[in-house]
């Protein structure tokens, strides 16, 4: 299967990428030549003993879509496989609003086709302290809000996932959360080139579980952050109010960004448990890199901020 990619960013992506060459650490890495390698699996950044991670093999299939987190459809890891097959992903529309020349409402389809669709291997660190190695496939985020035209004031990008109780059974804590799941992100985190709008995985279409048809991943922040099944985005003056922030702020901040050195009020983040089903004994506990093994990339954007206080 050939995939397009765009190498007019410095973030390069694999080019031929059957899945059997996602499941080969070294045939990937060979795809991926080059500084493509460094930027994504071999980021062991200076200070993380190597031997702890240097098995950064993309998880199977089968643990990215069965160990979820996709509370419309239930609360347990394996709710979603089992549920989200209620989800009906076409016709799909997202709708553009707030501070932006070019508002509407997409269908799926034409708000995609412009982008180059591209595949990125990245972690992924849920705040519960689980993580895994992913292929996702889809476009920079960035692309989407360039089209919308958003105004100087902008500074903030909101998101919204469906809610519909017909098709999402998780109404025991609707009293609780307050559907729609949201999210947000500051624009220039949301147009940072890592940052991604995802509607595949494996190179195959994103399964419902994972949040078909489009939703979004920012790999150096918890994965809460990575909000699924979008049907808006707004961009807004003001820092948007966001699920988790809103339920339990003292637990969850805006910006979420993985860091090893602050501690969830209830436990540490200074290690993970990295997902493993073939593994007798369970999965591996590695060391949490900062901003997820990305501070490469991503450090300039918090540049004079505490990340102590904005957690
Ligand atoms: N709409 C919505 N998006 C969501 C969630 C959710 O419950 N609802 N869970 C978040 C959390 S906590 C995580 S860790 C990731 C999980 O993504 P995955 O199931 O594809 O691994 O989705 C995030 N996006
Ligand atoms: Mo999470």
């Amino acid at each position: 299967m050939i995939i397009r990619t765009r190498r007019n960013s410095d973030i390069p992506s694999s080019e031929i990428t059957p899945e059997s060459a996602f499941i080969n650490r070294r045939r990937f890495l060979g795809a991926s030549a080059g500084i493509g390698a460094a930027a994504f699996l071999s980021r062991d950044a200076a200070g993380s003993p190597l031997s702890t991670r240097q098995d950064e093999e993309p998880n199977t299939w089968e643990e990215i879509t069965t160990h979820n987190n996709f509370y419309e459809f239930g609360l347990d890891k394996k709710d979603p496989s089992r549920n989200a097959h209620t989800l009906v992903t076409r016709p799909w529309t997202v709708k553009v609003d707030g501070l932006c020349n070019k508002p509407g409402d997409y269908q799926l389809e034409d708000f995609i086709k412009p982008s180059t669709i591209e595949d990125r291997v990245y972690r992924f660190r849920c705040v519960e302290a689980w993580s895994m190695v992913i292929p996702w496939r889809g476009f920079p985020l960035a692309d989407v809000i360039r089209r919308a035209e958003p105004h100087p004031s902008a500074k903030y990008v909101a998101f919204a996932t469906l809610w519909d109780p017909e098709q999402m059974p998780e109404r025991r804590w609707k009293p609780r959360i307050g559907w729609p799941y949201r999210e947000g992100l500051r624009l220039d985190e949301a147009m940072h080139p890592l940052s991604l709008l995802v509607n595949g995985l494996y190179g195959k279409e994103l399964p419902n579980q994972n949040g078909a048809p489009l939703r979004v991943i920012v790999p150096w922040k918890y994965g809460f952050k990575s909000i699924k099944s979008i049907v808006r985005m707004t961009f807004t003056e003001e820092e948007p109010p966001t699920t988790w922030a809103t339920q339990t702020p003292g637990e969850y901040g805006f910006y979420s960004n993985v860091n090893p050195d602050v501690s969830h009020p209830r436990w540490s983040q200074a290690t993970e448990k990295r997902i493993d089903g073939s593994r007798f004994f369970g999965s591996r506990r590695i060391d949490t890199l900062f901003l997820n093994g990305y501070a490469d990339e991503v450090a300039h954007l918090y540049e004079g901020m505490d990340l102590q206080k904005y957690f």
